[in-house]
């Protein structure tokens, strides 16, 4: 298996395991004691470590899937399980070498992105409900390849510039004026929340061409396995 998944995985299988095993080496403390002692290091985990121990790698949707055509929904709730959804796809993200990655691709269909343009990959960006105020009259060509398009990467003709609103993880509004690779990265996510995919920009062969591809490629793995 992929080492991040045994890296982050480990420690949510060893973790109820814990209780289990404690009493055997502490005979001098009885189970009330222990009990307690263990609720104390889960509450010390929980605070300061937060979802660094659960977070998860997720599944990625792979083009043609009709589920990468649903439209997003806008949160609403900016509560602690859109926070764990966002630390699993920053974590998806990064172990597939991505810069970006738009909540339905991961077949969550609410209006949420993750973003790291950066080549020190540590610079993470959450846009939550994003919009396009305004857009440079000027567009430029630009490479774009696609986590849910694997192995397939082709010119598309954009915006040069846009200045985007949106809130992040908080639930405060801040605005973002972007060019080059990040306003590139955030027009191509935010299309994945309109149900877009950058190969509808190309032409019907290149289409075609493409979805055979992959079509055959996921054939040949569900022989394998
Ligand atoms: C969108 O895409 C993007 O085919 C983000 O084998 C891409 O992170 C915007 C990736 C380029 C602007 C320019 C693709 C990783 C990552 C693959 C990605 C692959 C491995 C794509
Ligand atoms: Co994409």
């Amino acid at each position: 298996t992929h080492p991040m998944l045994l890296r982050y995985q480990l420690p949510r299988r060893v973790f109820p395991l814990l209780p289990v095993l404690f009493p055997f080496f502490i005979n001098l403390l009885n189970s009330v004691q222990i009990f307690c002692i263990i609720l104390l290091i889960q509450v010390f985990l929980q605070v300061f470590f937060g979802n660094f121990l659960i977070m998860a790698i997720l599944n990625i949707l792979q083009y043609p899937d009709s589920r990468l055509r649903i439209k997003a929904k806008p949160i609403e709730l900016f509560d602690k399980p859109l926070k764990e959804t966002i630390a699993d796809m920053f974590e998806t993200m990064y172990a597939s070498k991505g810069i970006g990655l738009a909540a339905t691709q991961v077949n969550i269909h609410k209006r949420l992105i993750v973003l790291d343009v950066s080549p020190e990959r540590d610079r993470q960006l959450v846009l939550l409900n994003p919009t396009v105020l305004k857009t440079s009259e000027e567009k430029k060509l630009h490479d774009e390849g696609c986590l849910s398009v694997p192995g397939f990467y082709e010119s598309v003709e954009r915006p040069d510039k846009i200045l985007v609103e949106y809130f992040n993880s908080d639930g405060s509004k801040h605005q973002l004026e972007a060019g080059g690779l990040l306003s590139v990265c955030i027009q191509h996510e935010m299309d994945h929340l309109n149900g877009k995919v950058f190969v509808d920009y190309l032409s019907r062969l290149k289409q075609h061409r493409i979805q055979k591809k992959l079509i055959k490629e996921k054939a040949k793995l569900s022989v394998i396995n």
